[in-house]
């Protein structure tokens, strides 16, 4: 689905009487990110689970698997890619961080994802939805030729399922200087739940900033006619070791365990008195396992809302 808002609002001016003058490159609108590339690579995270063991654990040969394909696609669009190692539970395990050449350096904007799975199975709603959905949104920032003002950085986590390992072990890896051009952080966790809820983290007990990420993920989803609830994550996910070091949080999230309500059914459609994700943390966690329109709406507010605080 396009978002057309800015184009809309640009239009709109001109109408009004100003000046008509060429818009800078970055006030053009996001792009929509097109769904079918997005599955394209949840089927490439399937088929390194399908091949190695059935899943794509820390420690196990499918993570290395997942973390080297997702490398090999930003490569190939000119990142900046880095691997940091770490040990956990007497296993090597791996982050993967992608800079985008250009944009103030002293002001990075990040988003972030975990790319492990249980050991249970294939991992492909969580999370392979949020790690597909992000690398492809990088891999739009060169097909559009975007030239944000900000710098851009993408982070896919190891080891989130053993306890937010790998993203607690990159803050904590980072001087304090570098921890403060941190002027964002938005984390993307199970964005294709099979009986999705369009969930926006809440701002509510995060440092001061955060209110912004959320009001902008809002704004992405109203410009898809998609009503929210804010949810409270908690430490639930990787954005909790940025928000300790106080950086400005946000989020978006279709559900886990939990059940969808009767109202919640009536506004989204699926199933009420149903599990958002039935086969959270289970081998069912498969390709079938993903709604495609909720995994389609989640990417295209992650580009909207990266294009918006970076441009
Ligand atoms: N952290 C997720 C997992 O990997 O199991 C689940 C989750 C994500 C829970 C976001 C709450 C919010
Ligand atoms: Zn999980």
């Amino acid at each position: 689905m396009r978002i057309i808002t800015a184009l809309l609002a640009s239009a709109a001016l001109i109408g009004a009487g100003a000046t008509a003058q060429a818009e800078p490159v970055n006030a053009l609108a996001a792009p929509n990110i097109p769904v079918a590339a997005v599955q394209g690579h949840l089927n490439q995270l399937q088929s390194i689970a399908n091949s190695n063991g059935g899943n794509r654990a820390h420690g196990r040969p499918g993570y290395l698997a997942s973390v080297n394909y997702v490398k090999g696609k930003l490569d190939a669009a000119g990142f900046v890619t880095k691997v940091q190692s770490f040990t956990n539970g007497g296993a090597t395990g791996y982050n993967l961080i992608a800079d985008w050449p250009g944009g103030d350096p002293n002001q990075v904007v990040m988003i972030g994802s975990h790319l492990d799975s249980v050991t249970a199975g294939p991992g492909i709603n969580d999370n392979g939805s949020g790690s597909a959905s992000n690398l492809e949104v990088a891999l739009q920032v060169k097909a559009t030729g975007y030239k944000p003002t900000k710098h851009l950085r993408f982070g896919w986590w190891g080891a989130e399922e053993r306890g937010l390992i790998g993203s607690t072990f990159y803050v904590n890896s980072l001087p304090a200087a570098e921890k403060s051009k941190i002027k964002a952080y938005l984390n993307f966790d199970m964005t294709g739940s099979p009986n999705p809820g369009y969930f926006v983290y809440s701002a509510s007990g995060q440092p001061s900033g955060s209110l912004a990420l959320q009001q902008k993920l809002e704004e992405g989803f109203k410009s898809l006619n998609v009503q929210t609830e804010l949810t409270s994550v908690g430490g639930r996910s990787d954005h909790a070791a940025f928000a300790r070091a106080g950086i400005p949080i946000g989020g978006t999230f279709t559900g886990a365990e939990g059940t969808k309500t009767a109202a919640q059914a009536a506004k989204w459609g699926g199933t009420a008195g149903k599990a958002y994700d039935q086969c959270y943390h289970r081998a069912c966690d498969r390709i079938v396992n993903i709604n495609v329109p909720a995994l389609d709406r989640n990417a295209d507010v992650i580009a909207y809302t990266l294009w918006a605080i970076s441009a």
